[in-house]
């Protein structure tokens, strides 16, 4: 039986960078998930008979919410559900199965890297029938239909079982239960020369894969040991834990710090690897040097065609606007197109369904390719082992080579976590009101040669996203950008992130905050990040 139930709205349901992200006491509030799934459903058009994806990362509240879903979607008019067993899909995994099975679009339960437990963080996303995160249209019709909402449409039927693969039906809706792992390790055959990383693994290669007890395990475990006969032991913490065993997973140098001293050490492996809650971030670390997201992006994109999925070679590029600018040199050299888009992965879903991207790469920990419309944390860590199989050299020489011939773009990011919202907002309306004034002056002695805030004109469908970041560029090529994040759950975050390119390879071998020690004070001169946050250092480097 189908019910419409009554409801009242709630104000707070925007989605931000990577949907709807909340503290999971919030997402418990009475029909406070049924209010955002019904908006969803009620932004959306001629899905009736079509099918719906839906999984998550299998973090806490992760099967309370499936249950909803998938009887709201038969209340609705989908004609079937697609789930992964026991509610598991990670993010590129969903992406890839909308795409495989031609489904209308997914829900993917995450909120990536943030920790997960009763009283920590939940999250929501939809995605389109390209695979990827829904754009901005799509968002903001989901935040001005919660606004109004005042009912809901759900089966009234028990709770499907989601732990038996097979086919099922609730309230005349299909419900196919599915291995989650399996299209996608099919896929990742596809990409990339298996035999050449076996042979490669055979031959006495090392690797730690942490999964941080988040989504990646069980395709790690089955990936790297199962079929590229990795020895076992290469994927850690592989079971996906409700709480992340407690931790953040999150795979920075933070949080996976255990891993990055591992790999500091003269009996390391010879490559580490993370991934993050949801499994579309990375980390890479090799023997003796941690590569940086927007360095990972550029070393990929200038290997790629390495990998039998990328052997014609590149479409294009296309990076966040905050990540370096170490990929448009690889571009540059390449001769093809190379695009700058504002964070979030949504944005790079024109560029790839138009055949004007192949690789995309945030310095957020993300990289991925035209094979799905999300990020792919494992993704790229096989495109790392195809290229070392294929170069045979590590990890290290593969970027001290890549600087030596490019050039290095020294980068890091400074995180304020936590700050109250209106001293956030304060200091990014203070900067804003003062940046037409920047250019021509110095700041330590480095001349200022234009600031603006980031617009991006999409290059596909035209539309145009403002105030994206606060961009200050230096002579010579050197830049900060500030912006403040759209995923975190309590207060404001303001991310400062800072460039430097070298190119003498006598200077590639520095501190990178060092290296970086003028940029850091000058931004703080321009912009008063101490005087407004209060914080005499960040929270978090990166
Ligand atoms: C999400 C988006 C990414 C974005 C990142 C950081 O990642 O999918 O495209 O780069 O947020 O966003 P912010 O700087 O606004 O916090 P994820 O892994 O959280 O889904």
């Amino acid at each position: 039986m189908i019910r419409t139930i009554a409801t009242k709205p709630y104000d707070d349901q925007k989605p931000g960078t990577s949907g709807l992200r909340k503290k999971v006491p919030v997402f418990q509030q009475e029909h406070y998930a049924e209010n955002f799934i019904q908006s969803i459903f009620n932004s959306l058009e001629g899905f009736q008979g079509r099918a719906l994806v839906i999984g998550g990362d299998g973090r806490f509240y992760n099967r309370e919410v499936i249950d909803k879903a998938i009887r709201m979607a038969a209340a609705n008019g989908f004609g079937k559900v697609i789930v992964g067993k026991g509610g598991i899909l990670s993010t590129p995994a969903a992406s890839n199965i909308i795409r495989k099975y031609k489904a209308f679009g997914g829900i993917v339960l995450s909120a990536s890297h943030n920790p997960g437990g009763p009283h920590e963080d939940f999250g929501i996303k939809y995605n389109i029938g390209n695979g990827g995160p829904a754009p901005e249209k799509i968002t903001d019709a989901i935040f001005t239909n919660s606004k109004t909402i005042a009912e809901f449409r759900i089966a009234d039927a028990a709770a499907p079982d989601i732990d038996t693969i097979g086919e099922g039906e609730v309230a005349g809706m299909k419900v196919s239960v599915i291995d989650p792992v399996a299209d996608y390790a099919e896929l990742m055959e596809r990409l990339f020369d298996f035999d050449a990383i076996g042979a490669m693994f055979k031959g006495g290669f090392r690797m730690a894969f942490d999964a941080m007890h988040a989504v990646t395990g069980p395709y790690a475990k089955e990936i790297l040991e199962n079929r590229l006969g990795a020895p076992k032991g290469t994927a850690r913490n592989f079971v996906p834990l409700e709480d992340f065993g407690g931790h953040h997973p999150d795979p920075n140098l933070v949080h996976a710090k255990h891993l990055y001293d591992e790999m500091m050490r003269p009996d390391a492996p010879d490559f580490g690897a993370a991934s993050d809650g949801d499994g579309d971030r990375n980390l890479i670390i090799g023997k003796g040097i941690f590569v940086t997201p927007s360095d990972s992006l550029a070393v990929l994109a200038a290997n790629a065609h390495l990998a039998p999925g990328y052997k014609a070679g590149l479409k294009g590029i296309a990076r966040s606007m905050p990540t370096s600018g170490a990929a448009d040199r690889v571009a540059e050299k390449l001769g093809i197109g190379m695009y700058e888009t504002p964070t979030g992965w949504k944005f790079f879903g024109n560029l790839l369904d138009a055949g004007m991207a192949t690789i995309c790469g945030e310095e957020s920990a993300g990289t991925g390719s035209d094979h799905v419309r999300e990020k792919d944390g494992l993704w790229a860590v096989l495109l790392w082992l195809n290229i070392l199989a294929v170069r045979k050299e590590s990890a290290k020489a593969i970027v001290e080579k890549h600087w030596a011939q490019y050039g290095r773009n020294y980068y890091s990011r400074h995180d304020y976590e936590e700050v109250e919202t209106e001293r956030a907002n304060g200091l990014v309306e203070e900067l804003r009101a003062k940046l037409s004034t920047l250019a021509g002056t110095e700041a330590r002695g480095m001349k200022i040669a234009a600031a603006d805030d980031f617009a991006y004109h999409d290059p596909v469908d035209g539309s145009v996203s403002k105030n994206q970041g606060i961009r200050i560029l230096f002579e010579g090529g050197s830049r900060v950008v500030l912006r403040l994040s759209g995923t975190g759950t309590s207060g404001a975050t303001l991310r400062l992130y800072v460039e430097r390119y070298e190119p003498d390879p006598a200077r590639h071998g520095l501190d990178t905050q060092a290296a970086l020690a003028d940029l850091i004070a000058a931004a703080d001169d321009i912009a008063g990040i101490k005087r407004h946050t209060g914080r005499d250092k960040p929270t978090v480097i990166t």
